[in-house]
């Protein structure tokens, strides 16, 4: 990754030894005996301990400003550069994890803003945090942006201790963020998303295709006749079938913003960005999970079967998630009712 970086982008090249041992002066002419010395090589120790696994991007079109952001930065994170509005989004859209984006408000071609709004409108950005810099210390302009989601703002010219600190707090929520949803977000008995990651996810996809008038694919699935395997072989048994075919359905959703999730019992969820394809990809997931061959007794095809149903459709501003879920849950009712071990889709043409 790193690598690419290095090829890809002009990384920010270290014009000091490297060491990133020693706190940054950050050139206030502070001695190394005042308090704000000692605090601030106490945040950098911290910000060591964090690990520099965190990127931002840097979008600015002065090189000079691109060049001063990222000296600032590069003690505390991996730092990418885009010298436009049009080359930050194609970065943020391709790379997999950009955690923060410091965006430039005045830029030819696309402002600052135009940026936000577009990244809002795609599942892969619509979460990153942004901080706006900008020139301008105008109070309705700055209201503006953090309307818009930006998470807070820096202005010119540039006081690098401050952006330092601003950027460090910024990225030690976003780390605190990212661990817990990490362990809220995670099913105990299969280890893939449960409903609680599923139902934000849901959230997320609903509103981003509101902005962006784009498809996404929902699908709930449900394991058939599972009451009587556990009947014949036990809840423990059952446990275990249920963590091989959620092992199943997670590879339906491997690509970046699909999410296949338990959505409690023996339901499960997938949520497809792109709904090119669903009901394709149902029915070979439902196939996948008669491969298993997980011996039933009682099902007419003698293994273990799942049905589902499924939505390639876009949201309006007054689709809640529960109407989307109501709509799968009907097509997967009709799918029980024609006789389980089978998909069926709707797609709303667009
Ligand atoms: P259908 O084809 O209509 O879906 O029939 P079904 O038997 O699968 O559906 P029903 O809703 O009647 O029963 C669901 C069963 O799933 C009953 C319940 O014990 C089992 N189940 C739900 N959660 C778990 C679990 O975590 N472990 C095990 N072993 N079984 C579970
Ligand atoms: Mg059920
Ligand atoms: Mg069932």
């Amino acid at each position: 990754m790193t690598l690419h970086h290095t090829q890809m982008f002009r990384r920010v090249n270290p014009m000091s030894t490297g060491d990133t041992s020693k706190p940054q002066g950050a050139g206030n002419g502070t001695s190394a005996e005042s308090p704000a010395a000692r605090w601030r090589a106490r945040a950098n120790y911290a910000e060591r301990l964090a690990g520099l696994s965190q990127t931002v991007l840097v979008v600015d079109d002065d090189p000079d400003n691109r060049l001063l952001l990222s000296e600032i930065l590069r003690q505390q994170c991996r730092v990418i550069e885009a010298s436009s509005g049009a080359e930050a989004l194609e970065i943020a859209f391709r790379e997999p994890r950009v955690d923060l984006i410091l965006l430039d408000v005045m830029m030819p071609g696309m402002t600052g803003y135009e940026v936000l709004e577009r990244l809002r409108s795609d599942v892969r950005t619509a979460d990153t945090a942004v901080i706006f810099v900008t020139g301008q210390d105008d109070e309705n302009e700055e209201e503006k942006g953090l309307l818009m989601g930006a998470v807070d703002y820096v202005f010119k010219p540039i006081r690098p201790a401050i952006v330092r600190v601003r950027l460090a707090n910024q990225l030690k929520m976003i780390a605190q963020r990212h661990q817990m949803s990490l362990l809220l977000g995670r099913d105990a008995l299969t280890g893939i998303a449960n409903r609680r990651s599923f139902d934000e996810a849901l959230e997320r996809i609903r509103e981003v295709s509101i902005r962006s008038g784009r498809a996404f694919g929902l699908a709930l699935i449900d394991v058939d006749f599972f009451k009587q395997y556990n009947d014949s072989f036990g809840h423990p048994a059952g446990d275990l079938a249920l963590r091989e075919i959620a092992a199943v359905i997670a590879q339906f959703a491997t690509a970046p913003h699909q999410l296949a999730a338990r959505y409690g019992g023996e339901e499960f969820a997938l949520l497809l960005p792109d709904a090119t394809g669903l009901a394709a990809l149902l029915d070979s997931l439902r196939r996948a999970v008669l491969d298993l061959g997980l011996k039933h007794p009682t099902t007419p095809w003698g293994v273990v079967s799942i049905s589902a149903g499924g939505i390639a459709t876009h949201a309006e501003p007054d689709t809640h998630a529960d109407d989307l879920l109501r709509r799968a849950d009907a097509l997967l009712y009709e799918a029980k009712r024609a006789g389980r071990n089978r998909i069926l889709t709707r797609l709303d043409s667009f």
